[in-house]
């Protein structure tokens, strides 16, 4: 049975967590009970802040569609990446972040060893088969001691975890619908990826990935 299938059936069966490195743990399913709240609280996120394409410094459009919600956003343009206040489309604040998304952050940092977390911005990232993210680093947010929390929705991806070097080996990572990922401490600066998703439909997003990464970044 598919993966997609067997969620449906059995949404809430606990499944262990797996450790990728010290401080880094896919929670398998762990936002699974959230998904009926987010889903909507998503939509009105993406009608305030529409997905769209940011250039790269470097003049390339990113294929992967990104919006975000919270005190401040991840932007990319001629003049660099860094997190703003406003939306640049729109002149706003970005949308607010979602109380659901808020709760899930922290009981999945919670459940990973870092407690307390409070996260400020959020990157939405709508994957459609064929896209992939190169290999980065996430060192934009002020205070490194705190971690990031990813939610992966719709269809599944392969991460690549790699090292503090760009050309060290990666492990490829499978993320589903409803799985989190939390990382952070000595881990926090790993480069990292994501393969070019299959494609596929998911029965409750269709033919796409949505990523969310919740940060500490002010
Ligand atoms: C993604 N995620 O999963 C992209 N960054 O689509 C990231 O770039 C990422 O998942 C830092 C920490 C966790 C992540
Ligand atoms: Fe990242």
């Amino acid at each position: 049975m598919m993966q997609t299938e067997l969620d449906l059936f059995n949404p809430t069966s606990p499944q262990p967590p797996q450790w990728v490195a010290a401080r880094a743990v896919v929670l398998p399913g762990f936002a699974l009970p959230a998904v009926p709240v987010l889903l909507p609280a998503l939509r009105t996120v993406i009608g305030e802040a529409p997905f769209r394409h940011m250039v790269t410094p470097g003049g390339l459009k990113m294929a992967v569609g990104l919006t975000n919600c919270g005190r401040l956003g991840w932007v990319s343009d001629a003049q660099g990446y860094r997190y703003s206040p406003v939306d640049p489309l729109s002149g706003r604040p970005w949308p607010t972040l979602p109380e659901a998304l808020l709760r899930l952050a922290s009981s999945a940092a919670d459940a990973a060893g870092f407690e307390g977390f409070v996260p400020d911005a959020c990157l939405v990232n709508c994957y459609r088969p064929g896209h992939r993210l190169s290999l980065h680093q996430d060192r934009d947010e002020r205070d490194f001691t705190q971690p990031i929390v990813s939610v992966s929705l719709g269809l599944p991806a392969v991460f690549l975890l790699g090292g503090h070097k760009r050309g060290d080996p990666t492990q490829r990572i499978e993320l589903r619908h409803g799985d989190v990922l939390v990382w952070g401490g000595e881990d926090r600066l790993r480069f990292h990826g994501v393969q070019p998703l299959k494609p596929g439909v998911h029965p409750l997003l269709g033919s796409r990935r949505i990523n969310l990464t919740l940060r500490s970044a002010g």
